[in-house]
């Protein structure tokens, strides 16, 4: 890797240098050629565990992931991307009492940054899942996402964690009944926020029975546990960081986390080498190749599946 095909220095990522991280979450952000390569220069291997955080607007997941870096600093170093908030991580305003930004901005053990979701779904969770690896390059121990919604583009999202929080507040009823399939297949923990609020019983109940109903049908599943906090004042953290590592023990037993790393490592590696074929098929040189191949079907001098065999196996090197 040349320094000119590489504007971010690989080295100064894995060494953890704040300017270079960002400016390779850029380049991933961006996509194309540039990240491919930067992204393939980086050291191999990985060792974060990633966090992914989701629930409606508002539910409270940044404050919430403000605690968490809190209380995870005690255990290593922890770094967050926020996929396109309404709210960002700024100032002190957001983030309550107990948090402060500023509290975290100067430790260089912390790494705070925003991404936007432009682009296709399986275009956002490949740069997340790129982000997350950059991120576990520069070191960092724990690997925070955050993610807007209750759709399918938590789904996506969804897929680059290790654990994922479900965030919903007492009022999330609607959403809750209307998403319920999808959340049950993402939760790891329930997370019910807001409970200095009114009604958090009757939420809890709704969701003790969506988990009991999906124990009921689903053998040997994860039940996900149902913690309620108060983010804003950092009530419940304890346990919530509790939930995390009882899931992440269960995920630890019968290789559970190899196998869910290796399933996702599987999509993306397909999904890269369908994307470099796509390109090359788009390639001027392959424009003529088929062009000719078209010349060749036209003369009926080849069938249009054997001039398909035939550029395949040219593609894949077998000719
Ligand atoms: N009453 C109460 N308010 C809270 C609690 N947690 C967060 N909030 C407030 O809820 C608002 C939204 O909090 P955020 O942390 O920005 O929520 P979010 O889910 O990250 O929001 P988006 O990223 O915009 O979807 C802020 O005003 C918080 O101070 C809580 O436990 N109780
Ligand atoms: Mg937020």
């Amino acid at each position: 890797v040349t320094a000119e095909a590489c504007t971010v220095d690989p080295a100064a990522v894995a060494a953890r240098d704040r300017r270079a991280i960002a400016r390779a979450l850029s380049a991933v952000e961006r996509g194309g050629a540039a990240a491919a390569t930067l992204l393939a220069a980086l050291p191999a291997g990985r060792r974060a565990y990633r966090i992914g955080v989701t629930g409606p607007p508002g539910a409270g997941k940044s404050t919430l992931t403000m605690q968490l870096i809190a209380a995870l600093r005690g255990r290593g170093s922890v770094a967050v991307i926020a996929v396109d908030p309404s709210s960002p991580f700024s100032g002190g305003a957001l983030l309550g009492d107990r948090v402060r930004m500023n509290d975290v901005a100067d430790d260089p053990e912390v790494f705070i940054r925003s991404m936007a979701s432009r682009g296709a779904l399986g275009g956002l969770s490949a740069a997340v899942a790129d982000g997350a690896d950059v991120l576990d390059a520069a070191g960092f121990d724990w690997v925070i996402v955050e993610t807007v919604g209750v759709g399918q583009s938590e789904l996506e999202v969804v897929r680059v964690t290790d654990t994922t929080l479900v965030v919903v507040t007492p009022e999330s009823g609607d959403e809750v009944q209307t998403a319920k399939a999808g959340l049950m297949e993402i939760a790891d923990v329930f997370v019910l926020n807001k409970d200095d609020r009114p009604d958090g019983n009757a939420m809890w109940n709704a969701l003790r029975r969506m988990v009991d109903a999906r124990r009921r049908v689903v053998v040997d599943a994860w039940a996900p546990p149902i913690v309620r906090t108060v983010a804003a004042g950092g009530r419940g953290i304890d346990a919530l960081v509790g939930a995390i590592g009882g899931h992440r023990a269960w995920l630890g037993e019968a290789g559970r986390l190899a196998e869910r790393r290796r399933a996702r490592g599987r999509e993306r590696l397909s999904n890269l080498v369908a994307a470099r074929f796509a390109a090359q098929l788009a390639s001027g040189a392959w424009h003529a190749r088929l062009e000719s191949a078209l010349d060749a079907i036209e003369d009926g001098r080849e069938t249009l599946h054997a001039a398909a065999e035939a550029l395949y196996a040219n593609a894949v090197g077998r000719a």
